[in-house]
């Protein structure tokens, strides 16, 4: 699609917006910034996307809008709209922003998706690439992008044919896709997110699916295999050849866990889960799927083996803050669903005080309380969600719930009842938004509070 001279809308003046704005500029296109706060700084936008262009703040002005030839969403905007809907009506093409990313990018793309673990998968694939390409002397780089952080239009123009981009990807980003086409991708996992978006847990399934909507059948797909929807899936929908991981049983073309081994049909026997520095089952899991993804893209075994060796746990995924009267303090911050804070729970050894609650995406948290199982003695509370869940975790015959106005205040209260030997845990089962700008912004707060203690 020629874009130079032409006007684009970009909708959304987060960091999507600003790096898919700038890659707009770069290539000779027109783009203009539409987003729906009346309050946005006008001026903070134009200066990080650092060159002269139009931003409208609440409405879009009339004579772009029927001049547009494109319009490119951010992730965090719904797509249900009359506004983006008119758009398609005029069959204006309506991309996502990894999608304007993919039309410019170079190189090999490898796409991960799922409800829970891409961050690590993604930060731990990058990591394989990367000690690959420096220890094998590869020409070109490694790039790690996307929901992880830096959105894929920021980096898109800097890629070249030698280069590997490791990309984490949303149901969010996936839901606005055309030509999007990795040659490995990976679906962790799929369970109940984000459906005051997507409303429908077929709808939400079908957008991580669609991750795979133009690979062909020479090309990968690393599938859970203890997924009864992925294994489905597998056997039809999915365009690319499945190769599976699996922390319970064998899979017949791939990685499974087997006792405290981590085992490949191809290989034999991998290694043991005690040699990786991180912790849990799920992290388990997610050590499969970047083994079977870095094998598909020709990295030897023994080069990914010695990576994953090093490879330690990213910020805010159950990571170890401080030790406070001896009490451990953890911050999963990124424990943003209830399956999600399961997995943390899981992973604590210790009597623990949990800190929950926060922006309410609809989610039920049933199986969340359920998963206490002694554990957890304290529930704190805050955000949003915090009445419905106390209420649901009553019904669960969990009583020791506390509401409070802030993490200041969870913070000092679970200093306060914490016992010598216990630990205190921040994995809230909800998103951050209402309270914090981001996981990211309530997990360092979460950490100053700690150290200050
Ligand atoms: N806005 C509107 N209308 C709306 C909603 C938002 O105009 O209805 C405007 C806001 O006023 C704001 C802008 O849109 O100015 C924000 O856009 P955005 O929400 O898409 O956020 P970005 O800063 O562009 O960050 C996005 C991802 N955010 C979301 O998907 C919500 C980041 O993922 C991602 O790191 C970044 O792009 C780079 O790719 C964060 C996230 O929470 C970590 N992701 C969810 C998750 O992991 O569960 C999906």
């Amino acid at each position: 699609m020629e874009l130079r001279d032409r006007i684009v809308i970009v909708m959304g003046a987060g960091k999507s917006g600003v790096a898919a704005a700038k890659l707009l500029a770069a290539v000779g296109a027109s783009p203009v910034i539409y987003d729906e706060n009346e309050k946005l700084d006008i001026a903070v936008v134009k200066e990080k996307v650092g060159t002269e262009l139009p931003v409208c703040a609440g409405r879009l002005e009339e004579a772009y809008e029927s001049k547009a030839v494109l319009l490119v969403m951010s992730p965090g905007i719904p797509v249900d709209t009359e506004f983006v809907e008119g758009f398609r009506k005029r069959n204006i093409p309506v991309w996502g922003e990894i999608e304007l990313a993919y039309r410019y990018a170079g190189g090999r793309l490898i796409a991960i998706t799922g409800t829970n673990g891409k961050t690590t998968t993604t930060a731990l694939t990058g990591k394989i690439m990367q000690d690959w390409y420096r220890t094998s002397g590869k020409k070109g780089k490694v790039y790690v992008a996307g929901n992880i952080g830096d959105p894929y239009t920021d980096i898109a123009l800097l890629t070249t044919p030698n280069d590997t981009t490791v990309l984490e990807v949303s149901s969010f980003q996936l839901e606005t896709i055309d030509a999007f086409h990795p040659e490995i991708s990976a679906i962790l996992n799929i369970t109940p997110d984000h459906l005051n978006r997507h409303h429908t847990m077929e709808a939400y399934t079908a957008c991580k699916e669609d991750i795979t909507r133009n690979q062909s059948a020479e090309e990968v797909c690393v599938l859970n295999g203890e997924d009864e929807r992925l294994v489905e899936f597998a056997k039809s929908g999915c365009r690319a050849k499945a190769v599976f991981f699996d922390s319970a049983r064998k899979a017949e073309n791939g990685f499974w866990l087997e006792g405290e081994e981590i085992m490949s049909a191809q290989d034999g026997r991998l290694m043991n889960i005690h040699e990786m520095k991180l912790l849990g089952v799920h992290n388990v899991e997610n050590v499969m799927a970047a083994i079977a993804m870095t094998q598909a893209a020709g990295v030897p075994m023994e080069n990914i083996l010695a990576s994953v060796k090093e490879f330690t746990a990213v910020e805010h995924r159950i990571e170890y803050t401080a030790t406070v009267g001896d009490v451990d303090y953890y911050n999963d911050s990124k424990g943003t669903n209830p399956d999600a804070a399961i997995k943390a729970i899981q992973a604590m050894v210790k009597p623990t005080i949990l800190i929950g609650g926060g922006y309410d995406k609809q989610n039920t948290y049933d199986e969340w309380i359920e998963s206490f199982d002694g554990k957890v003695k304290y529930l704190l509370l805050l955000g949003q969600t915090r009445e419905a869940i106390e209420k649901c975790a009553h019904e669960h015959g969990f009583t020791q719930t506390i509401l409070v106005e802030s993490m200041e205040e969870a913070v000092a209260k679970a200093h306060e009842l914490a016992q010598p030997g216990w630990a205190v845990l921040l994995s809230p089962a909800c998103a951050s938004w209402g309270m914090f700008k981001n996981y990211e912004e309530r997990g360092r707060i979460f950490k100053d509070l700690v150290r200050k203690l």
